[in-house]
């Protein structure tokens, strides 16, 4: 479409006050692209956000009115119901769009671009038709920051919108500040087609399409937040792409800062895959929040630096009760704007989930429908009463334990870097690389999680998940590594550990309690300025029994034994070798890509397993390592 012809089409479809809102933005590539899908979705109404307050209003208000949200007895909560088929994220339907030629290898979804562009563009050939269209504005990562990426947005869903301005940081000013230099990602989502309850109707046509080279998504016939919402996983993947060419990385990790002795504050960036306690150790009480899902890192004078292109929560509300999450449980009660999304809703307007510890379940409407206890769908299965993927969005400048360096363009300098998956008998709950390389390739690279309700598909099934980010590349596996090699060349990189909170003994009870990772954090915060020592095992350097008992006493006021140090600490050899085996496997039969370096780290980390063994048995208690 040339400009002429672009401007008449956006003049006559936005209306005049949209459209100049609009042009306030001079950038013709925006308003080409704006115009192409307004022409081809062919929404009946058209609304520009440029970050008013009352334009941020105006979209609150629309998603009840338009019955996308609920209001419940709370002033400022709602609640949001996605279709029952539509709770997770579709991997199944999201695929890269690739030109011939690029390959990103076996472990990620991908398909012809010129096929792919073809099959979305046709299912959202009038797909808006009926509905009104959202355009807005966004910011990854603070203002005026080198780390940051603007972004627009165009949904035909107000929960979408809604969500996003709760989530992101307004990006209209920030499109005006760089003008026609701007270099912006580009989504497209429509809810499709909506049944009687407002929830997209035409599933077998849900896609997820990524175009790296346009750095531009399109997501249809969904709603689930992690389908639709552009700025979330969305942007990841041409976030990944775009990191990887300039020498930067795009994470699956919480920020945090985590407080020290006299008033110090270390920061951390912790990978895990969803559902493993990625946002429960953000919000950890005590300790400051930047971030919960998702962080760019830069290297700045020979440090990692790291930024959260996000500015808020969706996370998940299963299990959420007051004496574990109190900060969260507080907003959860109170008035202030919070998304519900999946929970059961009792006729007084109260949401309830799974593990509130709240013993008021009654009957209500949930993602099925109404719901009483014991219903079942369509495959006989009992139907609970939240989905274990319900959720919660909320703004975190809400929160009262926000970081004060939350949206500070220079990102946070990272003490620590932290791997964690859902392992029930192979990782020690808390260990510290040998540096860099063994951290990166063993702890990040080596990566396993048994899956969970996040994504669709069974539970339960131990996976290979590369620094917890499988999901979201968007360049050949090996290539990602190599990057992270290289990104640690630096003077000073941050340390790496690994966590698990979810390993089991012998009898298959956990090891440790969900509160004990408030311990791990203080230690992993002292070890980084080397104020405690550590155990040499085979796989990595573990706290000393002496300083954990002390910290399980200040900070959870907890008398820690010696019998449940060894239960935790004891290096399992055979589940590491079998480990070793199985990622080895994966990388020999999956990865075409894989660095050399990954090879060797793996077999120099079986030889001290093996050489350990012969010396101390199968199972080392930490107590003969440190000659105790
Ligand atoms: C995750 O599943 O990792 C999430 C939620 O953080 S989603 O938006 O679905 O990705
Ligand atoms: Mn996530």
């Amino acid at each position: 479409m040339n400009e002429k012809k672009t401007a008449e089409l956006l003049k006559e479809r936005l209306g005049a006050k949209n459209y100049q809102k609009l042009i306030g933005l001079d950038i013709p590539k925006l308003h080409q692209f704006i115009a192409r899908y307004v022409e081809l979705c062919n929404p009946d109404k058209v609304f520009v956000c440029n970050d008013s307050p009352e334009d941020i209003q105006y979209i609150r208000e629309e998603a009840v009115r338009a019955g996308e949200e609920l209001e419940l007895d709370v002033t400022g909560h709602t609640v949001h119901f996605d279709s029952f088929y539509d709770q997770a994220r579709d991997k199944k339907h999201t695929k890269f769009l690739l030109p011939p030629g690029v390959d990103l290898g076996k472990g990620i979804n991908a398909m012809d671009r010129a096929e792919g562009l073809k099959e979305i563009h046709d299912i959202m050939h009038d797909i808006m038709r009926g509905h009104q269209l959202y355009i807005l504005f966004f910011c990854l990562g603070p203002h005026n920051s080198q780390f940051s990426i603007p972004a627009v947005q165009l949904t035909d869903s107000c929960y979408v919108a809604h969500s996003e301005n709760l989530l992101y940081r307004s990006g209209y000013d920030e499109l005006k500040r760089k003008g026609q230099s701007a270099q912006f990602f580009q989504f497209v989502h429509s809810a499709g087609m909506l049944d009687e309850r407002n929830t997209s109707k035409n599933l077998a046509k849900r896609r997820i399409y990524i175009d790296l080279e346009a750095e531009t998504v399109y997501s249809a016939n969904t709603q689930y937040g992690g389908n639709t919402i552009g700025l979330k996983k969305l942007a990841m993947r041409p976030a990944i792409n775009r990191a990887s060419k300039e020498g930067w990385l795009t994470e699956h990790m919480f920020i945090m800062g985590v407080h020290g002795p006299e008033g110090r504050v270390t920061y951390f960036a912790g990978a895990f895959p969803s559902l493993c306690g990625k946002t429960s150790t953000s919000m950890l009480p005590g300790e400051t929040i930047v971030g919960d899902d998702i962080a760019y890192l830069r290297e700045k004078a020979g440090m990692i630096h790291a930024v959260n292109p996000e500015k808020g929560i969706f996370g998940i509300i299963q299990g959420v009760n007051l004496i574990d999450d109190p900060i969260i449980w507080d907003k959860l009660h109170t008035p202030c704007e919070v998304i519900f999304s999946n929970v059961l809703v009792t006729e007084g307007k109260t949401p309830y989930w799974i593990g509130n510890n709240e013993d008021s379940l009654q009957n209500g409407i949930n993602h099925s429908g109404d719901w009483q206890p014991g219903k079942k769908d369509a495959e006989g299965n009992e139907i609970t009463p939240s989905h274990p993927n319900a959720r919660f969005t909320l703004d975190m400048h809400m929160l009262d334990n926000r970081d004060s360096k939350l949206d500070d363009p220079e990102g946070v300098l990272l003490g620590g870097i932290l791997y964690g998956g859902r392992d029930s008998d192979t990782k020690v709950p808390v260990e510290e690389s040998f540096g860099w390389t063994h951290g990166v390739i063993m702890m990040g690279a080596a990566l396993e999680s048994e899956t969970t309700a996040a994504t669709l598909g069974k539970e339960g099934e131990r996976k290979i998940n590369p620094m917890s980010n499988l999901d979201f590349l968007s360049i050949p596996i090996g290539r990602y590594i190599e990057n992270y090699l290289a990104f640690g060349k630096m003077k000073n990189p941050s340390c790496i550990f690994s966590v698990n909170y979810f390993l089991r003994d012998m009898e298959g009870n956990f090891t440790n309690d969900k509160t004990d990772k408030a311990v791990w954090l203080k230690w992993l915060e002292l070890r980084v300025h080397r104020e405690v020592d550590a155990i040499k095992t085979p796989t990595g350097l573990i706290p000393k029994y002496e300083d954990l008992k002390k910290l399980f006493k200040a900070v959870l006021n907890k008398d820690y034994s010696e019998e449940d140090y060894t239960k935790q600490f004891t290096v399992r050899v055979a589940e590491n070798l079998a480990k070793l085996a199985r990622v080895e496997e994966f990388y020999r039969t999956n990865v075409h890509d894989t660095p050399q370096l990954v090879f060797t780290v793996f077999e120099e980390q079986r030889q001290r397993l093996i050489k350990a063994r012969e010396e101390y048995g199968d199972y080392i208690v930490p107590d003969v390592l440190s000659g105790g």
